[in-house]
């Protein structure tokens, strides 16, 4: 098959999964046409069967507001048309699934039909989607796409809770390559963040409202004060400055390391005794499936897609939204029991490997193609 992936290229959950799908497509022998407007960062370097179009936006002096929207949408129909794809995948409704659609439109007009795959991802439905300045695009994207596909059965509920859809939603959950995730722990790392046998306790995400890491770090200020630890913060975006200035008013910075973004958070994870989620909402939660894949125990928001993915009592504990002595309380037992929870967390991950989740995305391609022919 050749498969047109429209993806964000950027570090969030959404675009590591498309990135994923793409590439193990790739290494089984379909051909993957990447499309979005920068180098997608788990993409990694030259492989067969892998393409990447840029898509590059100009500023004209008479646009206030750049349309990407209109430029992705053009390279659709041109990559379409002259790599001949047989299907876009399109991850995240908007500007992904409008786009797409209207790129089949204008090719339906030149006599190509091209079936599209949308894949909702969670903020597109829970906090965009819920915005009224996006509702109707999403929607229509929504009933329009040929096949649609959820991350989770919350997502699902979420769906159809938030939008009148006409369609069925299949669920096929996120996924990562497990094989990627179990590998000898660097102890020279980990003796440099916790010289003196602390616990390390570790938190990955893009530093959002709704990540509510404050929660984080005043439960790890009390975690601290029982079982001595370091928490490594990963990832960056607009709550970092926030959460910055809290640890120094908490007197904590000695303990909190910042790290940024990391091309690989195995390599943290795998160092790492505790995974802290307290999210305020979670359509899946992969950066839990992560740590879990990586032997680290989570502890996390009972909310959305959360408790399909992390076992509350096996693979970790879960607790009420912002209920910050329940973060306490779990944190400490997870801790004092690693071994039992750090077991749970391995068994758990194994139902999300790529192996098992391919063969889903490939029966709905299958199906669309031959309905098309
Ligand atoms: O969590 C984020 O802020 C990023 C966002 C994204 O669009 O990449 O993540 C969403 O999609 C991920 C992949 O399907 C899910 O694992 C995350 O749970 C979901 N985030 C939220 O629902 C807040």
């Amino acid at each position: 098959m050749r498969i047109g992936i429209v993806l964000y290229p950027t570090y969030g959950g959404s675009g590591i999964v498309a990135t994923e799908l793409g590439k193990e497509l790739a290494r089984i022998g379909h051909e993957v046409h990447f499309i979005t407007y920068s180098q997608p960062v788990k993409l990694g370097g030259f492989k067969k069967n892998i393409h990447y179009h840029e898509v590059r936006v100009s500023d004209y002096p008479l646009f206030t507001y750049t349309p990407y929207e209109l430029v992705l949408t053009s390279k659709l129909v041109n990559v379409v048309k002259y790599e001949n794809l047989d299907l876009l995948h399109a991850h995240y409704a908007v500007p992904h699934a409008s786009a797409a659609y209207m790129a089949k439109q204008i090719l339906a007009e030149q006599g190509i039909q091209i079936p599209l795959i949308t894949t909702l991802h969670g903020t597109d439905i829970t906090l965009v989607g819920k915005d009224s300045s996006f509702q109707p695009v999403i929607e229509f994207a929504i009933n329009n796409s040929d096949v649609i596909t959820a991350v989770s059965e919350s997502l699902k509920e979420d769906t159809l809770t938030y939008f009148e859809v006409e369609k069925s939603i299949n669920v096929i959950p996120n996924f990562i390559h497990l094989k990627n995730y179990l590998k000898n722990p660097n102890l020279a790392v980990k003796t440099k963040y916790a010289p003196n046998g602390e616990k390390i306790i570790t938190h990955i995400s893009n530093f959002r409202k709704v990540k509510r890491i404050p929660d984080l770090v005043y439960a790890f200020d009390e975690i601290n004060k029982e079982i001595p630890s370091v928490l490594l913060l990963i990832g960056d975006g607009p709550e970092r400055n926030n959460v910055e200035e809290l640890c120094r008013e908490l007197n904590t910075c000695e303990s909190i390391h910042f790290l940024g973004n990391i091309k690989y958070p195995q390599d943290v994870l795998q160092i790492s005794d505790l995974f802290m989620l307290p999210s305020e909402t979670e359509s899946f939660g992969l950066a839990a499936l992560e740590a879990m894949a990586s032997g680290t125990p989570v502890v996390a928001s009972k909310t959305g897609g959360i408790p399909e993915v992390v076992e509350d009592g096996v693979s970790g504990l879960l607790h009420e939204v912002g209920n910050i002595d329940g973060i306490v309380k779990n944190g400490i037992t997870v801790l004092n029991n690693n071994e039992k929870f750090k077991e749970g967390a391995l068994r758990k991950s194994q139902e999300f490997d790529l192996q098992s989740v391919l063969p889903k995305y490939l029966e709905v391609y299958e199906s669309l193609l031959s309905e098309q022919r």
